[in-house]
């Protein structure tokens, strides 16, 4: 699994800069004459080009990650009008400098070694020189790519491999509340703000498996020509995580929305999922008529009151069996 969770702080140019001529100040007083100007060169050269092949290396492959994380990791970036490819950019901009201050280094060490000490000094100076305009030059590259690391970062940890049950329906038709309830621990509920909205995932277990329901305000709950660029990637990042989708209606209307407009929302989510399923099983979409202590006046696959705790039971039942989640048993893998 891959999550953006352990990307290392990305440096600066300058920071960098001073890291790598401090210390090869301290490797060179440790020698004398021309020697000291090669372990100077050596040093700061080294540390250059390993921090920033580094920062490169610490991101995962775009093509390897879990589609889902690709186009949630897209949408996020966005905030930064970044996209996956404007990263990938970045990064080959950095893994540039780092090959160049290889080849610095490689070509002042030749000259710098047959060269008087006087003249060694000065090549080394400016070996150094160009080191740091190198640097300098991927100064914006590293900035975006430390910008993208605070938005991936918060990430929520959502598993891609395990089964996930996402919660849609209009605003005010029970939810969050039915997250909160089955979800095993209150602190169990990992928030990640999203645009205007968040991302909520909690965690329910049945037969030892660990089922995550995925609450999605603002992004399931309105029609989708309601729904930003960023919001819609977002959702169709959410199409490559389902494996079942809780489509909760509210027929008391309570909520403010009338229930025909709930009931054409439930066809455009089923939509969606059938159109992004493409060639794979489509996810199920289960209709979930809540606040059954105050109408269930509407044709359901299952019907629950979260508020006095009735019918919420099966309602994970009917989800849990939708999901069909089979686990590889390492035997049967052929
Ligand atoms: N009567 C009744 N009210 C409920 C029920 N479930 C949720 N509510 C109430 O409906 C309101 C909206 O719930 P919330 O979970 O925030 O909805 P969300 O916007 O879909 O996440 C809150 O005031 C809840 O207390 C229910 O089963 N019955
Ligand atoms: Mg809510």
């Amino acid at each position: 699994m891959t999550t953006f969770e352990d990307l290392p702080t990305t440096p600066r140019s300058e920071e960098l800069i001073d890291k790598a001529f401090s210390r090869a100040a301290r490797a060179g007083n440790a020698k004398q004459g021309v020697e000291a100007q090669e372990s100077m060169l050596q040093t700061a050269a080294n540390i250059l080009s390993d921090n920033t092949e580094n920062v490169v290396t610490s991101w995962p492959d775009f093509d390897a990650i879990d589609p889902f994380y690709r186009e949630l990791a897209d949408a996020i970036v966005a905030r930064e009008d970044l996209n996956v490819d404007t990263l990938r950019q970045h990064l080959s901009e950095v893994m540039w400098a780092s090959r160049q201050c290889d080849e610095i280094k490689n070509e002042y060490h030749g000259r710098i070694r047959n060269a008087d000490p006087e003249t060694a000094r000065k090549l080394r100076k400016q070996a150094f020189a160009r080191l740091a305009s190198v640097v300098r030059e991927v100064e914006g590259d590293l900035f975006a790519l430390a910008d993208a690391r605070e938005e991936l970062r918060q990430l929520p940890d959502i598993r891609p491999d395990e089964p996930a049950v996402v919660v849609a329906g209009y605003p005010n038709v029970g939810k969050s509340s039915f997250v909160n309830r089955v979800t095993r621990a209150d602190n169990d509920v990992d928030t990640y703000p999203f645009t205007t909205t968040q991302i909520r995932v909690g965690h329910f277990e049945r037969d030892r498996i660990r089922y995550q329901l995925v609450d999605t305000p603002g992004l399931l709950d309105r029609p989708a020509d309601e729904r930003n660029a960023i919001e819609s990637q977002a959702v169709s990042a959410l199409t490559h995580l389902a494996d079942a989708v809780l489509f909760l209606v509210d027929p008391s209307e309570s909520c403010g929305y009338p229930l025909e407009a709930q009931l054409a929302l439930r066809d455009d989510v089923e939509q969606l999922f059938a159109d992004a399923a493409g060639d794979e099983e489509e996810v199920p979409v289960l209709t979930v008529c809540n606040k059954s202590d105050q109408s269930r006046d509407v044709e359901a696959d299952c019907y629950m009151s979260v508020a006095d705790g009735e019918g919420v039971e099966e309602t994970l039942d009917a989800a849990v069996e939708a999901v069909d989640w089979e686990i590889a048993l390492p035997f049967e893998e052929n």
